[in-house]
């Protein structure tokens, strides 16, 4: 420990005859020609003195040969370091033990506190009293001040000023994409070790759980926008690893609609509002996202995800999540394969049928973040276990795709996903800005034992990203943003910019140095992140080239793939999305290349897509880029359904109505909510209006919500009541009878007690399917309701009833 200048002896003014004066030691600009002597009790000869000393300990920079070389470059070494003598050669000032209650002592040895958990920043104003920015404190938050009471406001107001100014600027600009979002906090836990495969910390032992932070978002709104806009959604998350952030960047469709960042910012200019008048909004039903995608026919295979109800999730919490691209695992010895990610939640794939997603955006933007908030605070945390395809480079040579084409799946068929671990997302941010907004996501945050493959689409992500924060979050140190920062160890000679947080001790700001014994010094590759070279064999052509692989140019075989996949309703779906999307088009041209574009996925959805739209000759399907695409290793492949995840959640966290009136059986009612929620279903009570409802016994009840501020398209499934005044007093409400009809053209299950059936038919609900059989998605009720219940929860676990669906709806 240094000691304190104030303990210290003071510096003699006048120099003792051979001796280097004491006093020169003190000097900042230039020091004694011979060195100091080092006086034991004066800090600053002895500071000199164990300066010279580390520094004559490096008469030359030892590593400077190991930075040359193939060999050297694949393997470098750690970086040579000198312990000083002690903790003085190290301060920025003589003057540190000076504390005080701001400055704190010493900074601890080795130390980075910017790094520590996130509550050494939560605010919390408990018995607090306001106060100004600078912590005065404020007498009164309701007046400017004026010279008199009706007179001027005064300049010198600098509460007010300093109120407004900061809200002035409460805005920061939106993502460019991804705007809209929510996020939470959870942790990762590794099922087994996959140390054969990598290094990266969060898979090195069974059991290891790793923080992480995750954010969901949609692609084309802007930050205000519905979250139940047809569209991609983002599934960033940010693992805070013990050996830094790796921040796994994807969305939750495995492929996407371009093949190389050269075209990212005309395929968002395309899908965004149109320039001109700003819409649509969070829609890519518009003449210039079809006119691009129709022109890059290698979107095709994206198009058909984003067609099908996987662009229309129920929940965040039943999306698949996935990298996108092949990615690489690198272990211990430099050994590396490639890996694609795919997250699968455990409460299994659900979506949202169209109709009922566009009236959800009415009634619920939020319905989305709501979903999630309310997930988490119910304890129904959300869950999904993370699984890896692995494959070498040899096997990727053999497939009829390239891995590098991030607009290509890998079958599951073909390489299986292997579980590896699960994450649980268990808390709500305490500040939607500070966390939700501020979270910086990057491709290029990777951990030692992950690296990037070729894929030229990542490429360009690995530069954009950073690229955006820095005029998103203000400057070059959104890392030090709490939310940001990892949680391993950070230090470097990275200095200065806008909004450091950091207060870095010494002088020594570069590297080599003999000045701080070499320190921060380089890990070495046993510890340090080392790119794996790229082992892929130069040929002729190899060059500096702007130009695609030629399996690159098969746009439409995995897009076949996919469509045959599907179940027939999710087919028919894909067709409606089709139909819908393209009839907004106000250009015919464009709506027909986009026919001749179908043509080369499926005849029959050509087909149907173009009666929809009214064409009578199907245009000539569209030049192919590859004549003759190789044979593909799949071609079907059911685990693309999303009938291929029920889950395994049951009726947890479902949305159940309970519809209610005067004269209800209140205590029915009561005992199924209760019932509901033992199972962890989410039960409301709805009636014509919310707060006092009179049971048929005399009792009361409370409606949690209302026909009218909670219509029935934002439930998963709806019980009917008994009692003869409510069911009277509903079969004559519009709302009641809307709300019925919505839950039935949706799929949903209804329960449905005898003397309810008047509701349904009131509402034009046929109790058969289409086909005469028996709906299963109608249970009916007995009498006290425990097995009609049974039944009911499990009708609800299947989520839908598409056996009911036609193109238009019966009702
Ligand atoms: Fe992004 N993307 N992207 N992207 N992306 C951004 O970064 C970009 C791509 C994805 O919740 C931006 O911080 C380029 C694929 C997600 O904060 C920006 C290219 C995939 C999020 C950016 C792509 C994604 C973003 C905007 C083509 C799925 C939201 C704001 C080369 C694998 C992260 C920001 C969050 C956000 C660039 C393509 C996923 C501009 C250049 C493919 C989930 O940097």
């Amino acid at each position: 420990m240094a000691k304190s200048p104030k303990s210290a002896a003071p510096a003699r003014a006048t120099p003792a005859r051979g001796r280097t004066a004491p006093a020169a030691a003190h000097h900042t600009d230039s020091g004694p020609a011979q060195g100091p002597a080092g006086d034991p009790a004066d800090p600053a000869a002895r500071q000199k003195a164990e300066v010279q000393a580390l520094a004559a300990g490096m008469p030359s920079n030892p590593t400077k040969p190991d930075e040359h070389g193939f060999v050297n470059g694949v393997a470098p070494k750690p970086g040579v370091s000198i312990a000083p003598p002690s903790r003085l050669p190290g301060a920025s000032t003589l003057s540190e033990a000076n504390a005080s209650e701001k400055t704190g002592g010493v900074a601890p040895e080795g130390g980075n506190p910017t790094v520590a958990p996130l509550d050494r920043v939560r605010v919390d104003s408990t018995g607090q009293r306001l106060t100004t920015n600078q912590g005065v404190p404020i007498a009164d938050n309701q007046n400017s001040l004026k010279y008199g009471l009706r007179g001027p406001v005064l300049l010198e107001d600098f509460i007010l000023r300093e109120k407004l100014t900061h809200f002035d600027h409460e805005r920061i600009p939106e993502r460019i994409v991804h705007a809209r979002g929510s996020g939470a906090h959870g942790f990762f836990e590794c099922y087994e070790p996959l140390t054969q495969y990598t290094k990266a910390a969060p898979f090195r032992e069974a059991g290891k759980t790793t923080p992480v932070f995750v954010r969901f978002s949609t692609v084309q709104g802007e930050r205000g926008s519905k979250d139940t806009a047809r569209d991609v959604r983002g599934f960033a998350v940010k693992f805070y690893t013990d050996e830094g952030n790796w921040d796994l960047v994807g969305n939750n469709i495995p492929v996407f609609f371009i093949q190389d960042a050269m075209k990212f910012p005309d395929l968002v200019h395309a899908v965004k509002p149109e320039p001109h008048h700003a819409m649509p909004q969070a829609a890519s039903a518009h003449d210039t996202f079809w006119d691009f995608v129709s022109l890059m026919p290698e979107s095709t295979h994206m198009l058909m995800w984003v067609m099908s109800d996987r662009a229309i999730p129920r929940s965040y919490a039943t999306m698949q999540g996935f990298g996108v691209h092949s990615y690489r695992f690198v272990n211990e010895d430099g050994d590396s394969v490639f890996v694609k990610f795919h997250w699968s939640p455990k409460a299994g794939t659900h979506s949202l049928v169209w109709d009922e997603a566009v009236k959800i955006s009415g009634a619920d933007p939020d319905y989305h973040r709501r979903d999630l908030w309310e997930r988490i605070e119910s304890g129904n945390y959300p869950e999904w276990e993370l699984g890896v395809q692995v494959f070498t480079e040899e096997d990727a040579e053999r497939f009829s795709f390239d891995i590098l084409d991030a607009t290509k799946i890998i079958p599951e068929e073909l390489v299986p996903v292997q579980p590896v671990g699960r994450m649980v997302l268990n808390r709500n941010p305490d500040n939607f800005f500070a966390e939700t907004e501020q979270v910086a996501f990057c491709t290029a945050h990777v951990v030692p034992g992950i690296d990037f493959s070729n894929d030229p689409l990542l490429a360009g992500r690995i530069h954009s990203y950073v690229d955006t924060q820095i005029s998103r979050l203000g400057g070059p140190n959104f890392h030090e943003i709490p939310i940001n920062a990892p949680i391993a160890p950070v230090h470097n000679n990275q200095r200065d910019g806008m909004h450091r947080q950091a207060i870095h001790r010494g002088r020594v700001s570069y590297e080599p140095n003999s000045l701080a014994g070499g320190c921060p010094f380089q890990a070495g590759a046993v510890q340090g992140f080392v790119s794996v070279p790229a082992r892929i064999a130069a040929k002729e052509e190899q060059g500096k080239v702007r130009a695609k692989p030629e399996k690159f140019a098969d746009h439409y075989t995995q897009a076949t793939l996919f469509y045959e996949s599907q179940t027939p309703v999710e087919q028919a779906h894909i067709a409606a999305a089709f139909r819908f999307e393209l009839s907004k088009l106000t250009v015919p041209a464009v709506r027909e290349r986009m026919v001749a574009s179908l043509r080369n996925v499926s005849e029959p959805l050509a087909r149907q897509v173009a009666a929809g739209l009214g064409m009578r000759e199907l245009p000539e399907p569209l030049p192919r880029a590859l004549a003759k695409p190789a044979k593909p290793e799949v071609r079907n492949s059911p685990a693309l359904s999303l009938l291929a995840r029920p889950g395994e959640m049951g009726i947890r966290a479902r949305m159940i109505a309970l519809l209610a009136a005067d004269g209800v059986d209140g205590a029915l009612l009561q005992a199924q909510a209760a019932a509901l929620a033992d199972q962890g279903a989410a039960p409301r009570i709805v009636g014509p209006h919310v707060g006092g409802i009179a049971e048929a016994d005399g009792g009361m009840l409370q409606a949690d919500a209302s026909l009218e501020n909670e219509p029935g398209f934002l439930f998963d499934a709806v019980v009917l009541p008994q009692g003869q005044g409510a069911i009277a007093a509903l079969a004559t409400n519009g709302l009641a009878l809307e709300f019925v009809k919505e839950q039935y053209r949706h799929g949903k299950t209804l329960l449905v007690p005898a003397d309810a059936r008047v509701l349904l038919e009131q509402a034009g609900i046929p109790w058969e399917l289409p086909d005469g059989s028996a709906d299963p998605g109608l249970v009916p009720g007995d009498g006290n309701g425990e097995t009609a219940l049974k039944a009911f929860a499990q009708a609800v676990a299947r989520h839908r009833h598409p056996e009911r669906e036609t193109d238009p709806p019966r009702v």
